[in-house]
């Protein structure tokens, strides 16, 4: 039987299992990325494993995340991240120098090659046909020391393109309609593969907004063919010995294949508060707009920062509006300086920002009281602006230079609309290269007496406990479905400053959700959680585990998870449960008492049952499942992945 490109992959880097869907496999993995946010965390587990070097052929750690630097805890981070990287052989991208995603497939990413990210969009390398995977901290430290990635061998879903894109419509608009049709959990436990007509007709920096959007339907990764695209790309960024063809077999089978008519797409938005609450233009031209950011791992790469300028060119953005642009690399924005686009955006009125995450994780710009902001991101969760009551809408930067200009949502393919026309710059056809913002690594020798600095921000990970056999906890908060990485523990210019220190960062917990949740967790623990369908969907922050677990939660009872997340939680030890019966959750209440009992036995058959005591009759017995490998019932066993790695 013919393969697609991601088991063509997946069988080359095969260490452990067999390629059998639903079945985990362990992988090798040749590339790792970080980022600030997730990274000393990540760092100091690596560091707890006592390995001097890193066994990946290339490990970055990116500085993108927590630049605003107010105070030193953002700055000790930094140089913790730095000292650390140059001591066990990572190259540092500083702060700066870009976006993890945008600078990654500009300057290291390599089609065929494995690539893990403590970040959930690290999927954007697919778009340059890299089998690139988000997944928690201490899935990457263990990668770092040389040890397999393990996930459950993939679906594959086949997204068939036909036709090209028209004026004003863009890649962004083909991702939205992707989620369209497949929803935030209509990804999960698959990857998406593009192919097809359309293919060639895109460039890998549109493929990489498709591809990191993936991160949005719940998929484990997205991929693309590697191509003339890709050589041309390749070449274009001086790396053209990177590149190998890649595509799938003419009988490669795949479990579910949708399609997408590029010629007849029109442009796309997804409104408050899900990506996947997709809707065409048409039907929100009367939304007044307060704010617009273009800019994110999604949607900052040059072409579309030359897209934006080629239509602001030479006019005003509306009074009502605030415009800010953030290049995604370095490159990208010197490359807008050298060909003029810069200053056509700084006199159109866009305020510039840094190269970095900015507005997309609420590290300023958040929006005013009920403002709505358009923005060319991935991700419009509740709140996650920094503005509780923001309407944030996820559009393409056509769509968010026209609205800039009218001060309303406007069609970038209507008659109105200016058309964007990059050919007005005169770009040259090779990337500008400068490699100034990464620093690489200190050769083996100097390494060994090379100082590693933590600063009073850095706090230890919290101790994680082996499995007990028995708990005893209570139903400390009961969410409905869609639970995000962002309502559990989230982020913002207040909080995320704290991502090395779990003690601060734990009165935070659900704040969007119930504020009074930390309060309540540890005056009743242990704990339990009770999720609906989905539950940790969206960002790949380990956090959202550790932060639980410094709380005294002991177990996460869902309808489904989120495949990171779930992954997370056994990592620090918690216990992730199903309910054999969805209807079974609406017998559980906030403040119930639980009963786990004979844990251990129920985790060699994959299945328990909770006993909740009834005030009259006899006790609530609700029969749940788990979804675990071996390896994780171990690793549970052991109290979670560092432990059950050390005792290997
Ligand atoms: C996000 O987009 O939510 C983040 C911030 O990049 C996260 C990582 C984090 O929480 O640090 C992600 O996507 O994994
Ligand atoms: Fe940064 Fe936003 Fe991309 Fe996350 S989604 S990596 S916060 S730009």
């Amino acid at each position: 039987m013919g393969m697609t490109i991601a088991q063509k992959i997946i069988k080359e880097h095969l260490l452990s299992g067999e390629m059998v869907r639903g079945s985990e496999i362990g992988l090798k993995i040749d590339q790792t990325l970080t980022q600030d946010a997730t990274g000393t965390m990540a760092y100091l587990e690596f560091e707890s494993m006592g390995i001097p070097r890193v066994k990946t052929e290339r490990s970055v750690a990116y500085i993108d995340h927590n630049t605003l630097q107010s105070g030193f805890m953002n700055a000790d981070d930094h140089r913790y991240i730095q000292t650390v990287a140059a001591k066990h052989g990572i190259w540092y991208s500083r702060p700066g120098n870009g976006i993890c995603h945008q600078v990654h497939y500009e300057r290291f990413g390599i089609p065929g090659k494995t690539l893990i990210g403590s970040d959930s969009h690290t999927p954007t390398g697919g778009g340059l046909g890299m089998l690139a995977m988000g997944a928690g901290g201490m899935d990457v430290a263990v990668a770092m020391g040389g040890g397999a990635y393990c996930i459950p061998m993939p679906g594959m879903i086949k997204v068939e393109l036909t036709g090209r894109l028209t004026g004003g419509v863009s890649a962004k608009d083909v991702i939205l309609d992707v989620l369209r049709q497949l929803s935030v959990k209509g990804g999960v436990g698959y990857i998406v593969e593009y192919a097809g007509p359309g293919v060639e007709t895109l460039s890998v920096p549109e493929r990489c907004t498709i591809t990191n959007m993936g991160a949005e339907l719940g998929a484990t990764t997205s991929i693309f063919p590697s191509d003339a695209a890709t050589k041309a790309f390749l070449e274009a960024q001086g790396r053209a010995e990177d590149f190998r063809p890649l595509a799938s077999d003419p009988d490669a089978e795949y479990d579910k294949v949708i399609s997408v008519d590029l010629s007849a797409l029109r442009p796309l938005a997804a409104c408050p508060h899900s990506p996947d609450n997709v809707k065409p233009l048409s039907e929100l031209s009367d939304i007044r707009v307060d704010q617009v950011c273009i800019g994110s791992c999604t949607n900052s790469s040059l072409t579309d920062m030359l897209r934006a300028a080629s239509m602001l060119k030479g006019k005003k953005i509306a009074d009502t509006v605030s415009l800010s642009i953030s290049p995604g690399s370095r490159q990208v924005f010197s490359m807008l300086a050298e060909c003029g686009a810069l200053t056509d955006l700084i006199d159109a009125g866009a305020r510039v920002l840094e190269c970095a995450c900015g507005p997309c994780i609420g590290m300023g710009f958040s929006p005013n009281s009920a403002g709505v902001s358009l923005r060319t991101f991935n991700r419009n969760f509740l709140g996650r602006s920094g503005t509780k009551d923001g309407q944030v809408y996820l559009v393409s930067p056509e769509t968010a230079a026209a609205s800039a200009l009218t001060g309303y949502i406007t069609d970038p393919a209507g008659p109105d609309a200016p058309q964007a026309d990059i050919s007005i710059y005169d770009v040259p056809e090779k990337f500008r290269i400068n490699d100034s913002g990464i620093i690489a690594p200190l050769d083996e020798e100097a390494a060994k007496d090379a100082e590693v600095i933590k600063g009073p921000n850095i706090k230890p990970f919290p101790e994680t406990e082996p499995l007990a056999d028995k708990i005893d906890a209570s139903v400390i908060l009961k969410t409905g479905d869609n639970i995000t990485t962002d309502h559990i523990m989230p982020a913002g210019s207040r909080i995320l400053p704290y991502r090395s220190n779990i003690p601060y960062l734990s009165q935070f917990c659900f704040e969007v959700v119930d504020p009074e949740f930390p309060k309540r967790a540890q005056e009743m623990a242990p704990g339990i959680i009770i999720g609906g369908q989905n539950y940790g969907q969206g960002s790949s922050r380990e956090h959202a585990a550790l932060v639980p677990l410094y709380l005294g939660i002991k177990a996460v009872i869902a309808k489904s998870f989120a495949r990171i997340h779930a992954a997370n939680l056994v990592n620090a030890g918690i216990l992730p449960l199903i309910f054999e019966d969805e209807k079974d959750y609406d017998r559980i209440q906030q403040g119930d008492a639980l009963e786990l009992a004979d844990i251990h036995a129920g985790l060699k058959e994959g299945r328990i049952i909770a006993r909740c005591p009834a005030e009259d009759g006899p006790d609530i017995e609700i029969p749940l499942r788990m979804e675990l490998a071996d390896r994780q019932k171990d690793m549970l066993l052991a109290g979670g992945l560092l432990k059950y790695t050390a005792g290997l």
